[in-house]
């Protein structure tokens, strides 16, 4: 039976009072085309259901209660405690209103005007399933007998809905290389600084012991990933004395909360740690032996940048035992500093280098770069040398182990920026100076990985075979994608050396065009593509679809979910399940959509091929000639993962286990890095020298267009330099007084979803963003909180509501994300605000092709 609004609006008032649960609910009769969750519920009885959430990126758990076939509560899933979240946030206790609401696409819907634009009526036509299906079928069957690679695949919350595999094997088995996943949005140059350090990606502070938390602009208390085990820890740890130094421009929720504010200067951490590290090296506060032992700081390096290296390509270190240059082998104790001469060149160790580039890096220079005392850079740093006990250990259940309990961390803070890997080796340097990788309350690392070949120069492929340039010349180490890159490529392929035109877009669960810097740019190319958009709402990047497809959430939904990983704990798999199932008779979810598309396209043989080579199936497995249904395939790879029954998949939707201490501290770089013959973490990326002379090479020798050869010659530096910390925005925009960065805030979640959440937007002030202005610039220019101003940049102009507040640096200002969407297909509630990624510039990282979102600079007046 069709859900009546009147009805489900009564029912959405009634649940937001839980007081008065009670009558009308029974009236709400839901459609079971998957029964199993609403038989299991009954009509009357109260049932429980263990899931995951995926509102954000945490994928906490999730306790649900159900009563008539109602969510009537959302907990945390305290089973879940021991493993990862201990609570859940209001985005995640209010997902039932993401369900139950009325703005939620529900059928297939027909573009009919074919000129797409923010100002024109797409004219939609309500479309049959069939009709929808088999117009996008016939397309990709013409698309993939031409060239499979014009046909680009994105995904931003949808990847997490169903998890990587599903849809990587859809796009294998179809043939197209372009699976574009947002991760460039969001923190891909932090995990690609990660992998070219030490081959794998993640850190985390090791709170069971840190004394001293080194916070670079990461936001628990508002954002952040693990914020739900970083929430908690963290509280744990100040309680038993630990100490919190915050640095961000912006009074943060979590700086408001720390021992110390440092209110930097935006982009320039680089210069504030390598002053830090400085101060730390001419005292001697340094961990010489971890340095030697686990880095690549006392490889010599020749004049031209790369290791000098045996013909057999072992690279050489000066051994002080036999004073003579060789591989670090058996019995030979490398110098960390020095230079000598070596077949007619001078040859330096990677850490000479690193302290001679640090010459002029005074806390003074520091001080006018990054706008913090120089007698603060001096009492943090000793408090650092002072905190990081280096040399000493502490036994651990009878472990004799490594004990630096200082740890730096970031998200975005540091990252989301040009020069954002770069910006997150200076941290890593820092703490590989104490020695604090995966030791114990420093640094730890999540698998490590020395044969990776993200430590090796990047082919930098000329011509570019994806439409997104990742791993090309223009983005070497783009190992996650390069998400906004696919829309401006289709402007111009030509431009990039392309050999194709992307011709067609399947986006799945992302608004990208809107999550992207200078977005409106984003626009025009997506104008010029045949769009189809699977999501629950009607986004900006639906306004611009040819076909929009509806879809379940994920409280209707089967999927395997992602999970998190914390130092003492690992949860191998877990799942979501419907807690209610598809409220508004939708008929499909997108894992049917991709069977359907997968069989009337032609590849569904290939497609369960696939699937059982990405998920890396081998006892339980797809087989060809039929479908499954999401629920058939969350059991496939639960049963063949787990080995365990699906009853406890249902009864639990996770499996975790805990780490011994030997498996947390010893199985890390201890195992991987340390001491002779072993790879090393690369304190110096040598890679990044290599991969800087193919591009040279292609451009030379190939003709690639739109490559700065000095630019890419900064950004792929071995070493973080202060040059790091100047990005194109700042040098350039001159005439632009303030610095303009964005964050993010607790009751909002990137886009869609939350916007349209009437009980998140009916919490005062949260409904609307401003422009966070520091009180002393306000008073001169006679602005007001509340008064209209306009914030200008090189790109574009944006209006809002000015806030005028302390807790600010005078020179920047801030505006928060998730806000003014436009879309003509959401409600007024949901386009309030400012869309502040219209006036953002756009000058991606070079290494890991990272969006740039906080180097902006801006005028700021009254409208
Ligand atoms: N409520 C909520 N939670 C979320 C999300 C959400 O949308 N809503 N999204 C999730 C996702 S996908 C992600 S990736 C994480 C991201 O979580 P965070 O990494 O915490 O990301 P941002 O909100 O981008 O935080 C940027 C912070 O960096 C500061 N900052 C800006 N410029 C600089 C600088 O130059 N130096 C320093 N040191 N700090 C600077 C900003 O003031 C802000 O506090 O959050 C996740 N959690
Ligand atoms: N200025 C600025 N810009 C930012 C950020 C910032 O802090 N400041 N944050 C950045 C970050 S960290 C990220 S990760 C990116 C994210 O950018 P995107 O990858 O674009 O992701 P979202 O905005 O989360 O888009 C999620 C989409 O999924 C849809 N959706 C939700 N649930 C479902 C479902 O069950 N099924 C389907 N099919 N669709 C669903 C939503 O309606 C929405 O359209 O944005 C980035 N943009
Ligand atoms: S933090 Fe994210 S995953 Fe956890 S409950 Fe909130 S929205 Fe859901
Ligand atoms: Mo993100």
């Amino acid at each position: 039976m069709e859900l009546k609004r009147r009805s489900f609006l009564k029912g959405m008032g009634a649940l937001g009072g839980a007081a008065t649960l009670g009558g009308g609910y029974a009236t709400i009769a839901l459609a079971t085309r998957d029964a199993s969750a609403v038989e299991k519920s009954g009509s009357a009885g109260v049932k429980h259901f263990k899931t995951s959430c995926c509102q954000c990126v945490n994928f906490c758990g999730l306790d649900v209660t159900v009563k008539g076939g109602v969510i009537r509560n959302i907990s945390p899933d305290v089973a879940r405690a021991p493993y990862y979240n201990r609570g859940i946030c209001p985005k995640g206790v209010s997902a039932a209103f993401h369900t139950y609401n009325p703005y939620r696409l529900k059928k297939p819907l027909k573009r009919t005007n074919p000129v797409k634009g923010r100002d024109q009526d797409p004219k939609w036509v309500e479309v049959s399933w069939d009709e929808a299906l088999d117009t996008i079928a016939a397309r990709m069957k013409k698309i993939r007998a031409e060239n499979p690679s014009k046909l680009v695949w994105q995904d931003g919350q949808g990847r997490y809905l169903s998890n990587t595999p599903l849809l990587a094997a859809f796009c294998a088995a179809y043939g197209t290389p372009n699976f574009v996943h947002r991760t460039t949005l969001c923190i891909a140059s932090r995990n690609i600084a990660d992998l070219v350090t030490w081959g794998s990606f993640t850190t985390l502070p090791d709170l069971e012991y840190t004394n001293l938390l080194l916070n670079f602009g990461a936001t628990y208390y508002e954002g952040e990933q693990w914020a739900r085990w970083l929430d908690y820890q963290t509280a744990l740890a100040r309680e038993r004395g630990m100490k919190v130094v915050v640095i961000d421009p912006r009074l943060s929720n979590n700086a408001a909360k720390a021992d110390e504010w440092i209110p930097i200067r935006p982009g320039t951490d680089s210069v504030m740690i390598l002053a830090m590290a400085k101060l730390l090296i001419d005292s001697g506060n340094i961990d010489e032996e971890s340095l030697v032992a686990f880095t690549n700081a006392p490889e010599l390096v020749r004049p031209d940048g790369n290791i000098a290296k045996t013909a057999d390509g072992k690279p050489l270190v000066f051994d002080t035992v036999s004073n003579t240059t060789r591989p670090f082998a058996e019995g030979v104790k490398p110098a960390l500093k020095g230079s000598w001469p070596h077949e007619g060149a001078t040859l330096k160790t990677a850490f000479q280098i690193f302290m001679d580039s640090l010459a002029g890096v005074t806390p003074e220079y520091a001080e006018e770069v990054t706008g913090i005392p120089a007698a603060t850079l001096r009492r943090l740093t000793d408090e650092v040398a002072k905190q990081a006990r280096i040399g000493s250990t502490i036994v651990i259940d009878g472990q004799k182990l490594r004990y630096r309990p200082v740890a730096v961390h970031t998200f975005r803070g540091v990252t989301a920026r040009e020069f954002g890997v770069q910006g997150w080796r200076t941290g890593m340097l820092l703490e590989m100076l104490l020695g604090g990788m995966d030791a114990v309350g420093g640094m730890a690392l999540f698998n490590p990985n020395g044969a990776a070949k993200t430590l090796e120069p990047s082919k930098a492929e000329y011509p570019p075979k994806r439409a997104d340039l990742a791993m090309s010349a223009y983005f070497p180490y783009a190992t996650q994608d390069v998400g906004q890159q696919v829309n401006l490529t289709a402007l111009d392929p030509k431009a990039y050396g392309l050999p194709y035109e992307p011709e067609m877009q399947l986006i799945y669960g992302s608004n990208r065009p809107f999550s992207a810097s200078d977005s409106d740019k984003q626009f025009l190319g997506m104008a010029k593509t045949f769009n189809v958009v699977i999501d629950v709402l009607m986004t900006e990047v639906a306004w611009y679809a040819d076909i929009v497809l509806p879809d379940d959430t994920f409280l209707e939904a089967w999927h395997v979910s992602m999970t998190r990983w914390i130092p003492d704990a690992r949860q191998p798999i877990a799942i979501r399940q419907p807690v209610v199932s598809d409220v508004y008779n939708i008929g499909y979810d997108a894992h049917r959509i991709l069977w359907e598309l997968a069989k009337r396209t032609g590849f569904r043989d290939g497609f369960a091929d696939e699937l059982n080579k990405k998920w890396g199936l081998k006892e339980v497995t797809f087989k060809p000639g039929r479908d499954y249904s999401s629920r058939e395939a969350v059991e496939i790879v639960w049963s063949d993962k787990t080995k365990k029954d699906f009853s406890t998949a249902l009864e639990n939707a996770f499996v975790g286990r805990k780490l011994d201490t030997k498996a947390r501290y010893l199985s890390g770089v201890e195992s991987v890095f340390k001491g002779p013959g072993k790879p090393k973490m690369k304190f110096y990326a040598d890679q990044l020298v290599g991969t800087f002379e193919t591009i040279s090479g292609h451009v030379k020798n190939l003709g690639a267009k739109n490559i700065d050869l000095a630019e890419f010659k900064t950004g792929l530096s071995p070493l973080p330099i202060k040059e790091h910390a100047f990005p194109k925005a700042h040098r350039e925009a001159k005439d632009y007084p303030f610095y303009l960065i964005t964050h993010k805030v607790m009751h909002r979640t990137q886009t869609g979803i939350t916007c349209t959440n009437p009980i998140l937007n009916a919490m005062g002030g949260t409904d609307d963003n401003s422009v966070r202005i520091n009180k002393a610039t306000a008073d001169k220019m006679r602005i007001k909180t509340g008064d209209m101003v306009v914030i200008e940049t090189r790109v574009g102009k944006v209006k809002g509501k000015a806030s005028v507040v302390q807790g600010i640096r005078p020179d920047t200002v801030s505006v928060s994300y998730h806000f003014g969407q436009w879309s003509p297909g959401l409600p007024a509630q949901a386009r309030k605000g400012i869309d502040i990624n219209r006036v953002l510039e756009l000058n991606a990282d070079i290494i890991s092709g990272m969006n740039s979102f906080n180097d902006t600079k801006c005028k700021i007046y009254r409208a």
